[in-house]
């Protein structure tokens, strides 16, 4: 049977070093000398701060058509009451509409932009009038 001999107790302790590989030069560096080239916060781990986890989903404008038939007073109080413009703007773009054929009346992510083309069909049908709206990436 093998004994292992204790330690005589005042025996000099040579701290946690226990063989005697040597000390190299490069005295509280851990690890490999660092690449320049490499970024390390950018490889994963811990780089959070560089790295974000969300993305911004997609936006949508949503276009208001000129047409011959509806009048201008409704399709600035579709602007006030379906995209939230005040009168001033909601004039400035309805005009811009009437003069160029086309406008943007809000930006929004998808399912909204089409909630609002909804809404716009709908009160345009409602009243008899031909305004048409539609969705298009931003
Ligand atoms: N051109 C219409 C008129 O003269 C007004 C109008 C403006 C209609 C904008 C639609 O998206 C529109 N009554």
């Amino acid at each position: 049977m093998q004994r292992i001999a204790p330690r005589a107790v005042d025996a000099p302790q040579r701290g946690i070093r226990t063989g005697s590989a040597p000390i190299r030069a490069s005295a509280g560096a851990t690890g490999p000398p660092r690449d320049p080239e490499r970024d390390e916060e950018r490889e994963g781990g811990l780089a959070t701060a560089t790295r974000p986890k969300t993305t911004r989903p997609p936006r949508y404008k949503v276009l208001l058509y000129n047409d011959d038939y509806t009048p201008m007073e409704f399709v600035v109080a579709v602007l006030e009451q379906v995209f939230g413009k005040g009168p001033t703007e909601a004039t400035t773009i309805m005009l811009a509409i009437h003069r160029g054929g086309i406008g943007v009346a809000g930006v929004y992510v998808l399912e909204v932009a089409e909630t609002k083309v909804s809404l716009v069909h709908k009160a345009a049908e409602d009243r008899g009038y031909p305004l048409r709206a539609g969705v298009e990436k931003e």
